[in-house]
């Protein structure tokens, strides 16, 4: 095995306070905040990221806009507003603390130089000094956001010091604490570019991997496979370590089918909301108008299509086109900017294109390549927009996660929603933000920043009630080290057996094992290959297929430690895939026409299902238990 270069590796063991584990958006909340309140009380607080933190996680290229700015707002409407999209079932106590807390995170980003736009006349003014925000919608605002994360990062980096953050580790699993099976006291993970494992020992840790991308089988494959919309770096960590270690979920079966701009994934708010643009069938038709109104058939859709319609709903219409085969759909561009520039000078015009160009290349810059691939001049040409695969995540217009511990000071929120410290799991220890965060979407960048700094403060609450008290991990860390280079044993042992390294009946590679959990998740559990439908027997199907994976998971090769990477991802986006199979099966109604729909029961069935459903993994037992948890409303 030495002889191999890697297979013996390096332990290294740390006992810390607060683990932070995750680099994107939430963590560097957490950062930027936790040394305010732990000052002073020697605290030892480190955080790993298994990217580089400057261009980590789902800002890494960068953002045009910033999706949540209260301004001159009232956070109990912007819960309004997130109700409505996520079909009424949403946590509002968190939703209104992030609410009341946001614009304090976008004014910082602005003051470490986030360029924030401005209505002409306030360009020198800050947000903080009264200085007017170009809004594309009433909550989003937008900026020149190319370096968006970098800024981010380097104030989390200043905060917390470069000698508490360790880049390039990969964190595999939570171990739960010896004495106490429903508390965190540890976690393990490789470094991807050196032979070593770390094990951590802590008294609490902030699990905020993002959501969960590549779970499906994404519509980009062969010549363009590795294009998506949300960060394929996102792949199920938060949701299955939290699970493995005995967190509750809610809402796993929610999930974002966004539409972008085909084959490059360009998202879509810019050009609806600040450019004024109109979606066409393939006929050139204006569907939305003509048949909009497919969605106020109250059987079917309740009073959800009576108001303004939810993300879901409008997919809905649009995939109604395609099916019937009206398709393509286009955004048109062309009349949208010229009706822009019909008041304006010829340099503005300019700048005006120079702008819908600048929306991309700040933020899915692979967009821009496909214009120019394919001569596309927006001015000129529109462009085709498409449903994309599923995506788990709870911070955009989603609302998968983990069930959290609320704010104490809101009137009407039912006492069992909060148990002690704010956003802490149900089992002891374990926090999250962001993406982690269940039944709360529609955060964005600057909520699961501020999320993260929310965690920050109970986090420090919560290490300094605990100090006395000493983790234990359940496991030997020998255990633990084999298992995490499990992948890489089955490649040393059996690399000889056959001539070609990746045809071989002891292992299977990381790639095709995702293909396999792709092709099941897209023929079964409503992706594209069905048009997002699914029924009662599929899942049965999908079921089976799934926990046979699960087995086979165990034989995934690792040749290097690229791929030692990409199985541990895979065996996320496993976990992260079965939990939400199983949440489908279990809500017997179509909450999210145009997300996904229960063919069996292709309603919305308010009386019955206007609830949350929680779930808990057992992993000894490998068995999921699912329940009904009542909806409260907390704004009216
Ligand atoms: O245009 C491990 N988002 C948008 N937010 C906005 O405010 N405005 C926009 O314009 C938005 N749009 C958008 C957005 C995202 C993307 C990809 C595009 C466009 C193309 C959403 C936000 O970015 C998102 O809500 C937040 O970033 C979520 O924050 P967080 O912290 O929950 O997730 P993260 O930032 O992805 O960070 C995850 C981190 O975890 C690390 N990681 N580390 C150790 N061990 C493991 N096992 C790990 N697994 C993951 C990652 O490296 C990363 O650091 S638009 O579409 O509307
Ligand atoms: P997107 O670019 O699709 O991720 O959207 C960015 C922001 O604009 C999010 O807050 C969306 O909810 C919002 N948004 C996108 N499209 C529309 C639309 N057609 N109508 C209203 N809001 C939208």
């Amino acid at each position: 095995m030495a002889e191999y270069g890697f297979g013996n590796p390096e332990v290294i063991q740390e006992e810390v306070d607060i683990l932070i584990i995750g680099g994107g958006m939430a963590a560097c909340g957490a950062a930027f905040e936790i040394q305010k309140w732990a000052k002073g009380q020697n605290l030892k607080i480190k955080l790993v990221d298994k990217a580089a933190l400057s261009r980590s996680g789902a800002v890494a290229q960068g953002l045009s806009a910033i999706n949540t700015y209260m301004g001159e707002n009232d956070p109990s409407d912007y819960v309004r507003y997130v109700r409505n999209d996520l079909m009424g079932i949403v946590r509002e106590d968190l939703i209104y603390d992030v609410g009341r807390h946001v614009d304090d995170s976008v004014h910082n980003f602005e003051d470490w130089g986030l360029p924030i736009w401005k209505q002409p006349g306030d360009e020198e003014k800050s947000l903080r000094g009264g200085g007017k925000p170009v809004r594309s919608g009433k909550w989003q605002i937008m900026i020149n956001g190319e370096s968006y994360k970098w800024i981010v990062a380097e104030a989390a980096k200043k905060a917390l010091g470069m000698e508490n953050i360790l880049e390039r580790v990969f964190i595999v699993r939570l171990i739960n604490d010896k004495n106490d099976p429903n508390r965190v006291a540890g976690a393990a993970g490789f470094s991807v570019r050196e032979d070593k494992v770390y094990v951590y020992k802590f008294k609490c840790c902030l699990l905020v991997c993002g959501g969960a991308v590549n779970v499906f089988r994404p519509r980009s494959v062969g010549e363009g496979t590795g294009r998506a919309w949300y960060p394929v770096w996102n792949a199920g960590s938060t949701y299955s370590m939290a699970a493995e270690a005995g967190a509750e979920m809610t809402m796993m079966e929610n999930r974002f089918v966004p539409a972008r701009f085909k084959d490059g994934y360009g998202p879509v708010g810019a050009w609806f909301l600040l450019f004024k643009a109109k979606v066409m069938n393939g006929m050139g038709e204006d569907y939305s108008t003509l048949r909009g109104d497919i969605i106020k058939d109250e059987k079917r859709f309740g009073k959800y299509g009576m108001g303004v319609p939810g993300t879901c709903l409008r997919n809905h219409i649009m995939l109604e086109e395609m099916i019937n085969g009206r398709g393509p759909i286009f955004m048109d561009t062309p009349t949208a900017l010229q009706k822009l520039a019909e008041k304006m000078t010829p340099k503005e015009i300019k700048h005006l294109e120079a702008e819908a160009w600048e929306d991309f290349l700040d933020m899915t810059i692979g967009q821009c390549g496909i214009w120019a691939g394919e001569n596309i001049e927006p001015e000129k040409t529109p462009s085709e927009i498409m449903p994309t695969e599923p995506y788990l995540l709870g911070s955009h217009s989603g609302c998968a996660g983990i069930w959290v511990s609320g704010p104490t000071d809101l009137p009407g929120v039912p006492k069992e929603w909060s148990w002690g410290y704010r956003s802490m799991t149900t089992v002891k220890g374990l926090f999250t933000a962001g993406d982690g965060v269940g039944a709360s979407g529609h955060k964005f960048s600057s909520g699961s920043f501020t999320e993260g700094r929310i965690c920050a403060k109970s986090m420090v609450k919560f290490a300094l009630d605990n100090q006395s008290w000493k983790p234990e991990l359940e496991r030997p860390v020998e255990e633990i080290v084999e298992e995490i280079y499990r992948p890489v044993r089955n490649y040393l042992q059996y690399k000889d057996y056959t001539t070609a390294i990746d045809i071989n009946p002891h292992y299977i590679t990381p790639k095709m094992l995702q293909f396999r959990l792709q092709k099941i998740m897209d023929e079964y559990v409503a992706g594209v290959a069905t048009y997002y439908r699914t029924n009662g027997k599929m899942l049965e199907m999908a079921e089976k297929k799934i926990e046979m994976l699960k087995e086979d998971s165990l034989k995934m090769r690792a040749k290097d430690l690229h791929e030692l990477l990409r199985a541990w991802e895979n065996y996320h986006r496993i976990i992260a895939a079965e939990a939400h199979m199983k949440h489908i099966q279990f809500r017997e109604e179509t909450r999210y026409p145009g997300f996904y729909y229960r063919m069996d029961y292709n309603f919305i069935d308010d009386q019955n299902w206007k609830c949350f459903v929680n779930s808990t993994y057992d992993r000894k037992s490998k068995q999921w238990a699912i329940k009904k948890v009542p909806y409260v409303q907390v704004i009216k």
